[in-house]
């Protein structure tokens, strides 16, 4: 039986609603933010303005362990998602009883986010040739001679890189990162196997990764 999977990915950037302890506001005006120095998010009936003059040391800082957006205006920066994907399908060819059939695809993110990323993965239909399916891994591991299939990964935020789990439509974490990342690689490994009782048949399905940044 010969087995395909076809890959989406989307990549997502959800800004959050910052809740600010302390606004300054009065009948003419409301500054969204305040500091030392001059200038805000300053609105009144004539005029909107979002300024940062004279704030000390407003820019970006970075190291190895941090990136810091200081300034007032830095509170209001633009994010940066990008995700790519190595490929559009997986074609794990014809599965045996007596292998393990693997397909790898990589997946590349690159976030400004503090708090990091996160992937999740979730399918359209298990993976099928019409009413038969090839059942989802359940005890950890794809094994050979057992009717399984799902996923495992590599790389720093693979959260499945020493077991394996079943691809459903729910949505499932596959990789989470809780820093900033640069270009940061997730290989995620199609695992499948069969019994000598799965049906034989021509099976697929669509698998989506859905990459966001965390706040
Ligand atoms: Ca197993």
């Amino acid at each position: 039986m010969k087995c395909r999977i076809y890959i989406l990915l989307t990549a997502m950037l959800l800004m959050p609603y910052a809740a600010w302890a302390e606004t300054m506001s009065s009948t003419n005006y409301h500054m969204q933010l305040d500091s030392f120095g001059s200038g805000a998010r300053s609105t009144s009936t004539n005029y909107s303005l979002k300024d940062d003059i004279g704030v000390i040391g407003s820019d970006t800082s970075t190291s190895t362990n941090y990136q810091v957006n200081d300034g007032i205006v830095g509170a209001f920066q633009d994010g940066v998602l990008s995700a790519s994907v190595s490929a559009g399908s997986v074609d794990l060819g014809t599965l045996s009883t007596i292998t393990l059939t693997q397909g790898r695809i990589e997946i590349i993110v690159t976030s400004d986010a503090m708090s990091g990323y996160t992937i999740r993965a979730s399918e359209d239909q298990p993976l099928s040739d019409g009413a038969a399916t090839i059942d989802a891994v359940a005890d950890g591991e794809v094994t050979i001679g057992s009717e399984e299939y799902g996923l495992g990964t590599a790389g720093t935020s693979g959260q499945y890189n020493s077991s394996d789990v079943g691809i459903s439509s729910a949505l499932t974490i596959i990789a989470s990162a809780s820093d900033p990342v640069t270009s940061e690689s997730t290989a995620v490994y199609f695992k499948a196997a069969i019994s000598g009782s799965t049906t034989a048949g021509s099976y697929s399905h669509i698998v989506t990764f859905s990459t966001v940044s965390n706040f």
